[in-house]
């Protein structure tokens, strides 16, 4: 109740001091640190695999998402790409985690010589592509927030994650665990780290009225 208090009074405080043609914005930023960060065991190649082709590689699981809880009245009109892929590669899912905004096309090439079949159950998005082939793709529209666990009905080791937002402010973390969310309007927001659907770090985060980058850690398992 407080935050939204303090949303609204900030909104309305800059809206008034601003001259109408400048809009200030910021920026957060900072690392997500991924404790325990349950690398997936190496599998161990056996005898009876030598001669065979390279193991399927490991998922990158040390991606997370940061985002902004509630969005700042007013803006969602961010040129972000409307369409973006997953693979299904090694019978992994290439991306194992994908951030988008609602509203947003995924496709789903098979890149592998086996049939999968890609399907979801989750209340964001429930969809089932069916089984086809290397080479063909299937797209499915996300238009409603939430998160949407993604598998394969042939291969119960394939799994991933759409994360779909109804505003713009949000960032998959890179390699080093770093995050950047750009053209923030200053306010006081809950900020969330999210990983793998299990753990979210919250804090309260304030973009000053005068604009400039702001510095977050989070800290999830
Ligand atoms: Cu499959």
């Amino acid at each position: 109740m407080r935050i939204v208090l303090l949303l609204v009074l900030a909104t309305i405080g800059t809206a008034a001091a601003q001259a109408p043609a400048q809009r200030t914005s910021g920026a957060l930023r900072g690392r997500v640190d991924i404790r325990r960060a349950a690398a997936a065991p190496e599998r161990r190649p056996s005898v009876t695999e030598l001669g065979t082709p390279a193991p399927r590689p490991v998922p990158d699981i040390r991606r997370a998402v940061v985002y902004l809880e509630t969005a700042p009245r007013g803006a969602f009109e961010e040129d972000r790409p409307a369409r973006l892929r997953m693979d299904q590669r090694n019978e992994t899912f290439v991306p194992h985690l994908l951030a988008v905004a609602t509203g947003t096309v995924v496709d789903f090439p098979n890149n592998d010589s086996t049939y999968h079949n890609v399907f979801s159950l989750s209340k964001a998005k429930r969809f089932d592509l069916g089984r086809y082939a290397r080479g063909r793709s299937k797209a499915v529209r996300f238009d409603q927030p939430g998160m949407v666990r993604v598998f394969c009905d042939i291969h119960s080791h394939m799994s991933a994650f759409v994360l779909v937002f109804g505003h713009p402010y949000f960032a998959t973390t890179d390699a080093d665990g770093r995050y950047r969310i750009e053209n923030i309007p200053p306010g006081t927001y809950a900020v969330v780290a999210w990983h793998e659907g299990q753990t979210r770090d919250s804090r309260s985060v304030t973009i000053p009225a005068q604009g400039g980058i702001v510095e977050q850690d989070f800290e999830v398992q």
